[in-house]
């Protein structure tokens, strides 16, 4: 039986996950910005289990984190209804009658009474430190064969690097294989959670945190960021996927840039660096949105315009403080890529600029 007060009558199935690979490649496609319509909360099609009660157990310890939070529910629940209830008991039973000035007697000292009322909740508290304990340390003692990701937070993205050097903007993991989260942020504070695991862990500047856990179920969950961390903050959520192989999850993570166009290879570059602060959709966000910019001519906070092109292109990656768009001023908020993307990098993206002008540009 289904002991969670909302589930008691609800029934759970977990057969839509068939669909997952399409809608994995679906949200792959969209870089940083998942729809939560996308993402499974329960492997159930009942909306009432979706909307209100907790997400899926999708980790290890998920169960134990649930049990722990639902005795706590319960035991509360108790006493709650014992003390009110013996409350308004009393103050029927006590209270002052027509006529009668002199309180009811009472005792002083009732030791059964009070032995009870000392050492019942004096266990119950014991108990509930010894669950939380025990599963506190399961949150956080990593078991030695878990794999190590680099997880790097920045306003607003996040950036995820495998042990093999593959990196993605959503986070892929393998059933049953456990995971520790190494991780940083480039800038503010942040903070990872993926519900679905019951972790939640800050994520600091100018210092390393870690999150552990084991996923148990395959799926695609959502991952947010938890920490508000600037305008752009409840942007700042990706997937989460689980696959159910080590060769399933490669062939989401690896990407051979020969075997890609250059396109192809710019749209990765944009979506792992720039897709926080640029949209390829029209709309501005912390930068200018950059689908229709190519060969436009893009005025300057000091007045000047400058054509969109090759070198304004690589000016804008390496030197943001040389040209900057008018309305984004006073100082440029991008930091410059010099080192970290280099020269053929810089080619790909202005072949993806250029694509995105002639394909989304000449239907407007
Ligand atoms: C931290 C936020 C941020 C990131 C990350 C970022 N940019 Fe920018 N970018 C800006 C801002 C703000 C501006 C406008 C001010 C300026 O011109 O420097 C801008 C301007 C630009 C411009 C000029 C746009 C125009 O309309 O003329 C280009 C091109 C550009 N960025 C490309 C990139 C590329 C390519 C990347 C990824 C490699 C990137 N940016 C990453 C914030 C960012
Ligand atoms: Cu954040």
């Amino acid at each position: 039986m289904n002991w969670q007060l909302p589930l008691m009558l609800a029934q759970t199935n977990d057969s839509n996950l068939e669909n997952l690979r399409e809608r994995t490649e679906a949200i792959s496609m969209q870089g940083t910005t998942v729809p939560d319509s996308s993402l499974i909360r329960e492997g159930t099609s009942n909306p009432f289990v979706t909307e209100y009660w907790f997400p899926t157990q999708a980790s290890s310890f998920a169960g134990e984190v649930d049990f722990l939070y639902m005795s706590i529910f319960w035991i509360s629940l108790v006493f709650f209804v014992a003390i009110i209830g013996a409350m308004v008991y009393f103050c029927v039973k006590y209270r002052r009658k027509d006529g009668v000035i002199a309180p009811e007697p009472s005792s002083s000292h009732n030791t059964a009474i009070e032995i009870l009322w000392s050492v019942l909740p004096s266990i119950i508290l014991v108990w509930i430190f010894y669950v939380g304990a025990e599963t506190w340390f399961e949150m956080r003692i990593p078991k030695e064969n878990a794999e190590e990701i680099q997880v790097t937070a920045k306003q607003f993205g996040w950036l995820f690097t495998y042990e093999d050097g593959d990196q993605t903007n959503e986070l892929h993991l393998v059933r049953d294989k456990p995971v520790r989260l190494i991780m940083q942020s480039e800038d503010v504070l942040h903070s990872f959670f993926v519900a679905a695991f019951r972790q939640k862990m800050d994520i600091v500047p100018g210092r390393y945190t870690y999150a552990y856990f084991e996923p148990i179920k395959d799926g695609v969950y959502r991952l947010s960021c938890n920490e508000y961390c600037g305008t752009g903050h409840s942007k700042m959520k990706t997937a989460c996927i689980v696959h159910t192989s080590e060769e399933d999850r490669k062939n989401n993570t690896k990407w051979i840039e020969a075997e890609k166009t250059p396109f192809e290879n710019g749209q990765r570059i944009y979506q792992i660096h720039c897709s926080g602060c640029h949209k390829v959709d029209g709309q501005a966000a912390t930068g200018p949105a950059l689908n229709l910019i190519w060969g436009t001519n893009e005025k300057m906070i000091d007045g000047t315009t400058e054509l969109v092109n090759e070198d304004y292109v690589l000016d804008s990656i390496w030197y943001p403080e040389k040209h900057i768009v008018e309305g984004y001023g006073p100082v440029s908020k991008m930091n410059s890529f010099k080192g970290i993307l280099d020269q053929k990098d810089v080619d790909y993206v202005i072949a993806y600029l250029k694509e995105l002008k002639s394909s989304t540009g000449d239907a407007k």
